[in-house]
């Protein structure tokens, strides 16, 4: 009879060496891979990750379904995967500085990386440009929610001199600067004196986030009588209307243009009376979370080197056109 400790030390044996093979298994049976998203119950990543699923069923590769809304749990996401014999992820990080960390992660388990949306930045700032990624081109999307917002001022007759905008900004992510950046270059363009920008930094880029950034610039400028919003995503950009109906602004005098054509906006259009909320630039969540999917599971199975950057662009929705564009869109 063995003694314990001998056992334990058999058992521990046979699962050392069984653990390659198990992993060699998974590779050539099925490919799997992760898909981590910051922000799980927000109708962007829920639509993108479903995409991911739908896209596997069809070409034949499981996909794991995982959030990710701070380092730690990214960190233990990645465990997770490995544990299950994933190959690789793809991912939206809650912070984009956390890059480097992830990719140390994901590199001591020989996992490939694509990053959706939010891309890697290095220690210093730069994008982390080994990475591939898939996201939107920033600047032109912000250019047609800034130019969305002068030509409904110009359609309601506005005076562009006494008109405030909210900027509802996040300094830490550069998609971010480039579409808020984007939507304040066409709003000057327009016309739109600079003096009456005013910036309203968020925590989180969520509606409640948005929400507590918004409130207190409305009261400090309460001279306004009419607001224009705009910030990186319609749910922010809700929250600024929010925070509008909040302080009394009656819909007519709020004009809110958001970005990426959610379940949010679609939530928004459906109500009978009109808010603030003027529309949204769409952009296919279905789209971005298939092909990175499709990419990663290529990179994979086929050793297929997925685009460095793509850049993917969007379509102007409105209470008007909604339906369409969404069908249009795949949305
Ligand atoms: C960022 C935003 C999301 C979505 C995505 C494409 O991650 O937070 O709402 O706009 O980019």
């Amino acid at each position: 009879m063995p003694s314990l400790p001998s056992l334990t030390r058999l058992a521990l044996c046979a699962s050392l060496a069984l653990a390659p093979l198990a992993a060699a298994q998974a590779q050539t049976d099925t490919v799997k891979i992760g898909f981590i998203v910051k922000k799980p119950e927000q109708a962007w990543f829920i639509n993108e990750q479903q995409a991911a699923t739908d896209a596997g069923e069809e070409l034949g590769f499981q996909v794991v379904r995982l959030g990710g809304e701070d380092g730690q749990e990214v960190l233990s996401a990645i465990d997770n995967l490995y544990a299950q014999g994933a190959q690789g992820f793809v991912i939206c990080p809650p912070d984009v500085r956390l890059g480097p960390a992830i990719m140390n992660r994901a590199e001591q388990y020989g996992m490939k990386v694509i990053t959706v949306d939010d891309q890697f930045v290095t220690s210093s700032g730069e994008p982390m440009e080994g990475v591939p990624h898939l996201g939107m081109s920033g600047t032109r999307i912000g250019m047609q929610v800034g130019e969305a917002i002068a030509a409904e001022m110009q359609a309601r007759g506005w005076n562009m001199d006494e008109v405030a905008a909210l900027r509802i900004t996040n300094n830490e992510l550069p998609t971010a600067v480039e579409r808020t950046d984007g939507a304040t270059q066409a709003l000057l363009a327009a016309g739109f004196p600079e003096a009456n920008i005013f910036d309203a930094p968020q925590q989180s880029t969520d509606t409640s986030g948005a929400f507590s950034a918004a409130s207190p610039v409305l009261s400090q400028r309460g001279g306004f009588e009419h607001w224009v919003i705009y910030a990186l995503n319609e749910e922010s950009v809700l929250g600024g209307v929010r925070a509008t109906e909040q302080y009394g602004l009656a819909p007519d005098n709020v004009i809110g243009v958001g970005i990426n054509g959610s379940g949010a906006a679609f939530a928004e259009f459906s109500r009978s009376n009109p808010t603030g909320f003027h529309g949204t630039v769409a952009v296919s969540s279905t789209m971005h979370g298939r092909q990175t999917a499709e990419d990663l599971y290529r990179w994979i199975a086929e050793d297929e080197q997925p685009p460095a950057n793509t850049e993917t662009t969007g379509t102007l929705m409105t209470r008007d056109n909604w339906q369409d564009v969404r069908e249009e869109l795949g949305l």
